[in-house]
């Protein structure tokens, strides 16, 4: 296909500013050792079906499947015919192989000293007795559970008990607010709620029960509230209350897993969306479970015998879905479970429980990374992180210069760092560097992974050469993909199918750099439209972020008399850094000299911090509000309202530059 012409700024789809030279070998040990090596694209790109039967095949099946995949564009069943229990998959097998005395989980609450350890064969039995709770409580097969939970041992449990009885378990995040919770409840039409009496959060309890009442008042459906006792703070108490103690305690620890069928759903996962009602991701359990398992051997590397993994996600999220439960109790892991946040009751928490644990692969998000530059060098340089061999990232793109300080001060400059693209209607990591077999490119997400069809394309849905940006798609259809949105078939086809025919659009945009490797620049719904020029949000910030005194940057387009839309750039300096009067000119020639004149941004705010999701996602939407001078739009999905006060009160020493 012919390359748009360079330098024609009405023709190109997304610019390509920002170019990265550095690199990083994977370390020869870990390369020869690798779970998988690049024999593994190659076999996938000659019968990429074959290539996804065989990573099916490390599960273990009761009915094998006649039929690896049956397409009716743009629904997908795969594996069809086979049947398979994902509990008995992510705990019973293990056992049945002699390794019931592994270690699943090293549970770490936020409070000091309060830990557990849960071998496989202690999940076992919680399983079973809360599978045969689950069943007292008339839960059956299809029916929908709403769980509503701190990071304890029991939400995991919950969700394999959920899995093992083929009831659909939709987890709502601990954070959102009864509106939130019962919105989700209501669209899943839920009968039983799974809670505590609370969690502990920064230091102190936080209650949840109280969220639960007020967000079940109308809801009849739901039969039952199952309570876990967390911290013992009082709680009301009705008829339809139940506590686990009282319930699940007195069950048998035995319980016979029976098998489902590969396309049975598995969960129902919401995802807030800007507007309108949040969708409901579905996804089921035959490829799912493939996919979760396959990806968490490949890109981690995982050395189930030797390796402690530690996802430090929420189990409310994806990411906790499928790297904290699924994926890694499919491989027969040893995780850490940690309940709280990282700078409780210190900012070295995260490197006292590395240290601790003796964890070899951690698998994070930017925003963290980037909190932990914020808050100085010298905090992790305090703990022996020696065991750390692989560095995992997802949920943003990761600026190049948080890669290289993530790998430098947290990896000891000797792990790889694996930038992970993926999204929860993906199910799976889909684009993301092997660790011994990628060089790394900080920044870059590099391939889509063996047997995953992505690429870059244009308006008109053609490939961008080398070089060059548009949109991400996906073009074939991949085992965790989302089968639909719950109960709106409609909306699924619309939301992802639509954009472009035949493909799946997932909402990013991207670049192919010159070599063909893939870099993540964000939503699309952000890009920035400067004098004719499509700029992604990404690079900007990550031309910010490269300079010494920033720690963290959110930039958006707004409306602008000459240029059509201006930069606006909202900055966080590193803890080190003073804010000193000409910071603004300074971080301005800054990102000109990077980037080039064009993305200069019009304006720079220093703020103390950002409106994020509670996922940790920048909300640029809400910044553009304030970029525009208008009044800023709906808040409740941020983490911390207050933030936009503190930001739009830095505003005025924003008009005077230029
Ligand atoms: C797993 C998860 C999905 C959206 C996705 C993209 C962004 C996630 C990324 C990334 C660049 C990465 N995203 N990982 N962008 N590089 N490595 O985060 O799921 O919460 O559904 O969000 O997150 O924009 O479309 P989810």
């Amino acid at each position: 296909m012919a390359a748009e012409t360079p330098g024609n700024p009405s023709q190109e789809t997304l610019s390509n500013l920002l170019h990265e030279s550095r690199r990083f070998e994977p370390p020869a040990e870990l390369a020869a050792g690798a779970n998988v090596t690049a024999a593994a694209y190659e076999e996938a790109n000659a019968d990429r079906l074959a290539f996804w039967e065989q990573a099916a095949d490390r599960l273990t099946w009761a009915e094998r499947w006649h039929t690896t995949l049956e397409w009716n564009a743009p629904f997908a069943k795969w594996f069809l015919g086979g049947t398979l229990n994902v509990a008995y998959n992510c705990v019973d097998r293990h056992v049945e192989a002699g390794n019931g005395e592994k270690v699943a989980y090293y549970w770490e609450g936020e409070p000091d000293g309060d830990e557990r350890v849960i071998t496989y064969a202690d999940l076992q039995k919680e399983v079973a007795k809360a599978a045969n709770a689950l069943t007292e409580l008339g839960v059956r097969k299809g029916d929908r559970v709403a769980i509503y939970m701190p990071m304890i041992p029991e939400l995991p449990i919950s969700l394999l008990a959920c899995a093992r009885i083929g009831a659909i378990h939709s987890v709502v995040f601990g954070g959102f607010s009864a509106t939130a919770l019962r919105s989700r409840i209501d669209d899943a039409d839920a009968k039983l709620v799974i809670t505590a009496d609370g969690g502990y959060r920064r230091g102190a309890p936080s209650a949840l029960k109280p969220t639960v009442d007020e967000a079940i008042q109308d809801c009849p459906g739901v039969e039952h509230v199952l309570v876990v006792r967390r911290t013992g703070q009082d709680v009301a108490v009705t008829e339809r209350d139940v506590w686990w103690h009282d319930l699940v305690e007195r069950q048998s620890d035995r319980h016979t897993p029976e098998p489902h069928d590969a396309e049975d759903p598995l969960y129902i996962l919401y995802t807030s969306g800007t507007t309108g009602k949040p969708k409901g991701i579905l996804h089921t359990t035959g490829g799912y479970l493939t996919q979760t398992a396959w990806t968490h051997h490949a890109v981690f590397d995982l050395k189930p015998d030797t390796d402690i993994y530690w996802c430090t996600a929420d189990i409310g999220w994806v990411t906790g879905h499928s790297y904290i439960v699924y994926g890694p109790l499919a491989n027969g892991a040893t995780s850490v479970l940690y309940e709280g946040t990282p700078d409780t009751p210190h900012r070295g928490r995260f490197w006292e429980i590395v240290q601790k644990y003796g964890v070899t692969i951690l698998y994070t998000a930017p925003t963290a990374i980037r909190t932990f530059m914020k808050w100085g060098d010298d905090i992790p340089a305090k703990f022996d992180m020696s065991s750390l061999r692989v560095l995992g990232s997802v949920g943003e793109p990761i600026n190049p210069e948080a890669y290289v300080w993530y790998r430098e001060h947290i990896g000891g400059d000797r792990t790889p760092v694996v930038d992970t693209w993926w999204q929860t209607e993906t199910g799976a990591i889909m684009i993301s560097p092997l660790p011994g077999v990628t060089a790394g490119k900080p920044g870059a997400a590099m391939r889509p992974l063996p047997g995953i069809s992505a690429d870059v394309v244009d308006d008109q849905a053609r490939s961008v050469p080398n070089g060059g940006g548009g949109f991400l798609v996906i073009r074939d259809p991949w085992p965790s993909m989302l089968r639909t949105i719950w109960g709106d078939d409609q909306r699924y086809k619309d939301t992802y199918w639509s954009r472009f025919d035949g493909f799946y659009f997932p909402g990013d945009g991207a670049k192919r750099d010159e070599d063909g490797d893939l870099w993540l620049l964000g939503r699309v719904d952000d890009v920035m439209l400067v004098s004719g020029h499509n700029i992604s949000t990404t690079e900007v910030e990550s031309a910010l972020v490269s300079h010494p005194k920033v720690a963290e940057a959110a930039v958006v387009g707004a409306t602008d008399p000459v240029t059509g839309q201006a930069i606006v750039s909202f900055v966080i300096l590193r803890g080190s850094a003073d804010e000193s009067a000409d910071i603004a000119k300074e971080l301005r020639d800054h990102v000109a000299k990077t980037l080039g004149p064009i993305a200069k941004p019009r304006q720079i705010l220093v703020v103390p911090e950002l409106p994020k999701t509670r996922s940790g996602k920048i909300m640029r939407r809400l910044l553009r509000d304030v970029a525009e001078n208008r009044s800023v739009g709906d808040v409740t999905t941020l983490a911390d309202s207050s933030v936009m006060n503190l930001i739009a009160s830095k505003l005025p020493s924003a008009a005077s530059e230029d």
